[in-house]
């Protein structure tokens, strides 16, 4: 029986990486110094890395691998990451990240119906607050039962660990819970955690490989509890997406 909702934040609760994250980052690009921009298409490839400090470094070791090399650049990409975590929260406090369709509707759905919510994501844990405090409600943080987030645990997705983490928290097994992913990353960590998924694909995960989600759909637009305890019992062909 369906005892908890896990979701993901980046791409799932609201479209956050292409307006958000990014110019976060070509902002504390620009602030430090650093001839460095990523345009939408750039930043899309480097989505293949989870983690800002992790795509950082990525884009470093290709991109200007004399500084990569440098001493202490690791503490130049914490400083980097700081300031764009700044400049990120900012966005969010703005206004300009809200939900995306349906999620605010079917979080307040589930805890009216006595669902477990709880947060499994890779972004920083001041982003998660920020976003939710703006987005969904100012006290929304209590509305989670457990929030993993960010370097609370070392392997990023697609390793399982901040499932793991989320689920240990939650004293559940996997199968009483539905994980909503947007990305193929997220998908496979959730899997091996043993965790029911839905896909929401997102503006740069659309298309991925979802093998092994129970359903993808397009948003969360009009999907109510019901069809979620659908998706999770019985599981839908994963070729079939569900009219919303
Ligand atoms: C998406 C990520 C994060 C964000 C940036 O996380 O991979 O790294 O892109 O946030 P998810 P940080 O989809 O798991 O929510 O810079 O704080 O890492
Ligand atoms: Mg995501």
């Amino acid at each position: 029986m369906l005892q908890a909702l896990i979701l993901d934040v980046d791409g799932t609760l609201a479209e956050t990486e292409r307006d958000g994250h990014r110019p976060a980052f070509n902002a504390a690009f620009k602030e430090a110094g650093l001839p460095w921009h990523w345009d939408v298409a750039l930043y899309g490839e480097l989505l293949a890395v989870t983690g800002g400090k992790e795509r950082m470094n990525h884009y470093a070791r290709h991109y200007a691998p004399e500084l990569a090399a440098k001493p202490g650049f690791d503490n130049l990409v914490r400083k980097l990451h700081l300031l764009k975590t700044e400049r990120y929260v900012e966005l969010v406090h703005a206004g300009r990240i809200p939900l995306r369709p349906g999620v605010g509707p079917l979080l307040r759905a589930a805890r009216s119906a006595g669902l477990r919510l709880a947060i499994a994501t890779t972004t920083s844990p001041e982003n998660v607050s920020a976003l939710l405090r703006a987005s969904l409600a100012p006290e929304a943080e209590s509305w989670f039962d457990a929030i993993g987030a960010g370097d609370v645990v070392a392997k990023k997705k697609p390793a399982p660990d901040i499932y793991l983490w989320v689920l240990e928290r939650l004293q559940l097994p996997a199968a009483a819970c539905l994980a909503i992913e947007d990305s193929a990353h997220g998908l496979r960590a959730a899997l091996a955690a043993g965790l029911p998924t839905l896909v929401t694909e997102a503006q740069y995960t659309r298309g991925q490989d979802f093998s092994g989600a129970l359903a993808i759909l397009p948003d969360l637009g009009g999907v109510t509890l019901e069809t979620l305890r659908r998706i999770h019992g019985d599981g839908i062909d994963i070729n079939e997406t569900l009219s919303s």
